[in-house]
């Protein structure tokens, strides 16, 4: 009887949780991004951005937005990682793909790289939120201009939802917006890929 009910209980108090794999190339600004969104809504538990190192594996934060649980992967961008990201796709609800707006030099790798990961299979009708990041710097590009090399991307993503915003993961500029859509989003997919239950 013990086992029952202690059975039922866990049952209940079980908690919805979404995955959300957080890509881009190195020097992105995944891991600020990431801290940012901790010290928003976890009340400041977060690494000040001076602490902040270049990623060696992955990090994992757990961030709760509009009732919606997140568990947030922030995985290496260098080259050799990129590799291991197809590990994650069949497990998660949403990406958000990270591109550095004043990486002038880099933006066709980064084109090229979101192409693979939206063109897999496992990433296949989950939602897509790129982030042109570090608008705070006035040799950024554009978001428009941002949105315009990525748009050459979107036949690839077929009826999926997916959106291009402008934020500063710095300076916290539409890390809100970002969240918002990203939680409305994964409700919205829900009925394609339920979030898992703890
Ligand atoms: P990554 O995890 O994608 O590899 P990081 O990237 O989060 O480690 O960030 C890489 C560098 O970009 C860091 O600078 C970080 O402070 C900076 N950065 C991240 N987001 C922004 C932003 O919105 N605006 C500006 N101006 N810089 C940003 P350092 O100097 O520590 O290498
Ligand atoms: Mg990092």
């Amino acid at each position: 009887m013990y086992h029952l009910t202690k059975g039922i209980f866990w049952e209940l108090t079980k908690r919805e949780e979404y995955s959300v794999l957080i890509l881009g190339l190195d020097n992105a600004g995944k891991t600020t991004f990431l801290e940012k969104l901790k010290s928003i809504y976890n009340e400041g538990r977060s690494v000040a951005p001076e602490k902040i190192v270049p990623t060696v594996g992955q990090n994992v934060g757990h961030v709760t937005i509009n009732n919606i649980n997140l568990k947030l992967w922030d995985v290496g961008g260098q080259h050799s990682l990129r590799t291991l990201w197809h590990a994650y796709y069949a497990e998660c609800h949403a990406i958000v793909f990270i591109v550095d707006s004043t990486d002038r030099q880099r933006i066709e790798e980064c084109k090229d790289t979101l192409r693979t990961v939206v063109m897999h299979q496992d990433t296949e009708g989950i939602p897509v939120l790129m982030l042109a990041n570090k608008q705070d710097r006035d040799d950024s590009l554009e978001v428009e201009d941002i949105k315009e090399i990525f748009n050459k991307i979107a036949e690839h993503l077929g009826a999926r939802d997916s959106r291009v915003l402008p934020i500063s993961a710095l300076k916290g500029t539409g890390v809100r917006e970002a969240a918002e859509w990203l939680t409305i989003r994964l409700a919205r997919n829900k009925q394609y890929r339920p979030p898992d239950r703890r």
